[in-house]
């Protein structure tokens, strides 16, 4: 299949680009160096040294794997960008990760938390108009998140859900209630998509994906030119990747409040495996089918015990601190999110063992020198202590 990739060059998107070069596919890449950037800006940058560009990454894997991928670097908030891509290269499916996935960067402030969702939504906006117009056929295969439901005190469902009122019934989409202007983005995007495939006949699948962890995936461990990023600062790195790098550094790992904030989690290794199983099975046209993409829920506590125990049995001195949360957010609360349809069409997790953490560890050892001290605890609040002056 011709599979195009938008943020090839992110945490995700590099890997999986790669997993489905491999598998055979005729893969090109888009990006605009956002997250790069957004680094250099905030003093931060990737625990693993990755290659200085996207395009030296794609000349990297030719020349250890042997395939081709091709590259272009453009903004998808630019329509003629998507429009020439989607032209010259006639994807069949769009796999789509190119947004800003940050929640902290989205609360930092009224800029951070706008840029966030012109990036998101236009960009999405763009891809749909440009696939009406040049790609109807191609199946999308977008990045949305588990952060659109929030935390409702009910079973969370596969994107749908039938309500019965006043007598009628329906199937409708589950009730969203996001919590930054990071989640809020995607809801908007899958409203988008949904009204796109209703009105366009389009097809596509919304991946509600869970926080991903993990360091390697069978490609980025064939050369270290394939590596992909690994962040533990406080904007763009996510809680277990944190807790296994702070269990490393001697950090106390920071659970953020009362700890039971409660969330779905997956290795990168099933993040890569369920795009390629969404791609390869696309719905009819004019379908819209949302995934819950995640295998297996823990509370912010349990995820530091499992670190703890593992730092321990490495030989490492772990603390867990409760700190201050940082967001306003329920840290006690019901959680039980369905997830079938991904093991339906044949997913098999790879769970989330002290093993795993032990490999992790090993692997942040290999670049512990590069950790930036200062960059690790919260300083972004959902609600700033010291409200900004109203702009004028
Ligand atoms: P990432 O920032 O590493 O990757 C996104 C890539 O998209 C970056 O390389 C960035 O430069 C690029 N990009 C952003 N805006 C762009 C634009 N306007 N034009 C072109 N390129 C653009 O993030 P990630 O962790 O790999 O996440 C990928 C996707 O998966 C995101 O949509 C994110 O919301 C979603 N997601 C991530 C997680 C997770 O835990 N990492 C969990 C659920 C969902
Ligand atoms: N948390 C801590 N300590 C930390 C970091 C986080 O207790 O040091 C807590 C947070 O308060 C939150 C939970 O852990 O309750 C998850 O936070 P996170 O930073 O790991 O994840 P989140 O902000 O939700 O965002 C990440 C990705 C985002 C994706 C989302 C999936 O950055 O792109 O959409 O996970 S989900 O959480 O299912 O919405």
């Amino acid at each position: 299949m011709r599979v195009l990739i938008l943020g090839g060059d992110g945490y995700l998107g590099w890997p999986t680009a790669m997993h489905l070069s491999r598998l055979g596919h005729d893969v090109h890449l888009v990006d605009n160096g956002l997250r790069r950037r957004a680094h250099r800006e905030n003093e931060t940058d990737s625990l693993t040294p990755i290659a200085e560009s996207l395009s030296a990454r794609a000349r990297a894997w030719e020349e250890v794997d042997g395939r081709r991928m091709g590259v272009s670097m453009g903004d998808l908030c630019d329509h003629h960008v998507v429009e020439r891509v989607l032209r010259e290269f006639e994807p069949e499916v769009i796999v789509h990760y190119g947004e800003m996935p940050s929640a902290p960067y989205s609360m930092a402030s009224r800029a951070h938390a706008a840029f966030t969702q012109y990036n998101n939504v236009i960009g999405t906006l763009n891809v749909l108009f440009a696939m009406r117009d040049l790609a109807p056929d191609a199946h999308l295969v977008k990045l949305g998140t588990m952060g659109e439901y929030g935390t409702p005190n009910i079973d969370i469902e596969e994107g749908f859900i039938e309500v019965r009122h006043k007598g009628r019934s329906d199937v409708l989409p589950f009730p969203k209630q996001p919590g930054s202007f990071y989640h809020a983005s995607k809801v908007h995007d899958s409203v988008n998509i949904a009204l796109a495939c209703r009105i366009w006949d389009l097809r596509a699948t919304d991946l509600n994906q869970g926080v991903v962890y993990g360091i390697h995936t069978e490609d980025t461990k064939r050369d270290e030119r394939l590596l992909t990023r690994f962040d533990y600062d406080e904007v763009f790195g996510t809680a277990l990747n944190r807790f296994c790098l702070q269990a490393v550094i001697g950090h106390p790992l920071t659970v953020y409040g009362k700890g039971g904030q409660t969330r779905g989690y997956l290795n990168i290794v099933d993040t890569i495996r369920c795009v390629e199983l969404a791609a390869t099975n696309p719905p009819a046209a004019g379908e819209y089918r949302v995934f819950n993409q995640f295998t297996e829920q823990f509370s912010v506590t349990e995820l530091a015990e499992l670190v703890a125990r593992a730092g321990r049995e490495y030989g490492l001195e772990v603390v867990v601190k409760g700190i201050d949360d940082p967001r306003v957010e329920a840290q006690e609360h019901y959680y039980n999110a369905t997830h079938t349809k991904l093991l339906d069409l044949g997913l098999q997790p790879h769970f989330l063992s002290e093993t795993l953490v032990e490999s992790m560890f090993e692997a942040i050892q290999r670049y512990r020198d590069r950790v930036i001290l200062d960059r690790i605890l919260p300083r972004i609040r959902w609600r700033p202590r010291e409200p900004l002056p109203a702009s004028p």
